[in-house]
């Protein structure tokens, strides 16, 4: 069924009725108990016409809902690029959460994952997707049951009509869950990202205008087309707008994931939300966003957490996984691990980052970092990898130069 893309009604239903029941099943709400709080509502009101779609894509602008898979692009913009273009238009769902640190797609959908589904059949209502692939982490094998089943629950309801669900399983790959990475791989291809422009909003899946979405982004729609742009816009700290899912990890007392107002700043985020520091723990620095994001030093813990605000500091909070660390954590450990990963994760497509983070390891395993040879080769990653996954992995090492200079030299 992955590789013709037919699975049907049928094959779920055959799927939920064979599969043994996964033992740690979330316990969260099912379709019955969703729509006796008035779920799925908004979508008939969509379908009817009642809400129009430029009212909803006004209401998602107005809001500053931004995608929260890391990039923070408009999302209010993509379903007006999406259905602007000629069908058919396709839609796919990135639930591939693979940026170390990142596990708050994880927790929605495993509490509320009809929350993500309406927003899921809202998007593709408003930008006229007549299908929708939701590519899914396969380390989360609970979560595909309960997607199987309610998905089945919905197509039973008739609530898929005017778009077909589809479910794809990741197969571990980081890459793939780079947007035009994650398209081949649907698409029954290796995992190579795809060189942009053309964006999927007019070139994506099998060619077609295709709307991509993190799980997060969708989750949040249906709150804010019936409680109104400001209930989101509203909250936020610092002169930051709008709601963030910090997955909090590390050296806090109480790691999570924590909604809190954009633009909190770290200090606040671990005294507020997670309890404070671990018993024995002095804050040392961070990492604002997994792997990518770079890491700051804990005298710099006045910035706002937001889109926007780190990249001067060359940082950035892309999917808000905070991993905060201590005065045990030594920083050219945390570097190596890092670029250990990159290297691991490269897909091999293009040189200077399939070259470069291997280089990069063993400069970082020697006893002495040759910062000259360091910053050259990340210069080259940077200007020359294909995707962002070469573009970002230098990120941590210059961090660790420039905020930790007696730790690395
Ligand atoms: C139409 C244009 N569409 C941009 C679309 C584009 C994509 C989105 C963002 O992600 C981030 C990085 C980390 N017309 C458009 C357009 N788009 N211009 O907007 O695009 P872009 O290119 O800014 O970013 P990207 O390459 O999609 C890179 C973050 O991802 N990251 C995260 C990794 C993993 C997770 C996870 O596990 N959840 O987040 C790692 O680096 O923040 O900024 O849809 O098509 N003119
Ligand atoms: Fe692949 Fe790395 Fe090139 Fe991205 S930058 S296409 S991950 S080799």
């Amino acid at each position: 069924h992955r590789h013709t893309g037919k699975a049907s009604v049928e094959s779920i239903a055959e799927l939920v009725a064979t599969h043994e029941t996964h033992p740690r099943l979330p316990d969260y709400r099912p379709l019955d108990a969703y729509r006796a709080e008035g779920g799925y509502a908004l979508l008939a009101k969509v379908l009817d016409g009642s809400l129009a779609p430029e009212t909803a894509m006004e209401t998602l602008e107005a809001s500053g809902l931004r995608g929260l898979g890391g990039a923070g692009f408009r999302s209010g913009l993509k379903w007006k690029f999406v259905r602007q273009e000629t069908g058919p238009r396709l839609m796919a769902v990135n639930a591939d959460e693979g940026e170390p640190g990142t596990f708050k797609d994880r927790w929605y959908l495993e509490r509320d994952p009809h929350r993500f589904l309406e927003g899921t059949l809202i998007a593709a209502s408003v930008s006229g997707c007549e299908t929708c692939w939701i590519y899914l982490r396969d380390e989360y094998p609970e979560l595909r049951e309960v997607l199987l089943r309610e998905i089945a629950a919905l197509e039973e309801a008739g609530l898929t009509q005017h778009c077909r669900l589809e479910l794809r399983r990741g197969a571990g790959a980081y890459i793939c869950g780079e947007e035009s990475a994650m398209l081949e791989s649907i698409e029954g291809r290796r995992g190579y990202p795809r060189h942009k422009p053309p964006y999927p909003t007019q070139k994506g899946l099998w060619g077609r205008p295709t709307l991509i979405h993190n799980v997060e982004t969708l989750y949040w729609v249906r709150d804010i087309l019936e409680k109104g742009a400001e209930w989101f816009a509203g909250e936020g700290r610092h002169g930051r707008r709008g709601l963030r899912s910090f997955s909090v990890s590390g050296r806090v007392k109480e790691p999570g994931v924590k909604l809190a107002p954009a633009g909190i700043t770290i200090r606040e985020l671990i005294e507020e939300y997670c309890g404070g520091m671990a018993e024995g723990h002095s804050f040392k620095g961070y990492l604002p966003g997994g792997a990518s994001g770079g890491i700051l030093p804990a005298s710099m813990d006045t910035v706002p957490l937001d889109f926007d605000t780190l990249q001067e500091h060359g940082c950035f909070i892309g999917s808000a996984a905070v991993v905060v660390l201590s005065d045990k954590d030594d920083i050219k450990n945390v570097v190596r691990n890092l670029m250990r990963f990159f290297e691991d994760e490269s897909c091999g497509q293009c040189t200077p980052c399939r070259v470069g983070t291997e280089k990069a390891v063993k400069l970082l395993d020697a006893p002495q970092w040759d910062k000259p040879l360091l910053d050259e080769l990340s210069k080259v990653m940077m200007e020359a990898s294909i995707c962002g996954l070469g573009q970002a992995a230098p990120n941590p090492l210059l961090c660790a130069f420039k905020y930790f200079p007696e730790e690395v030299q």
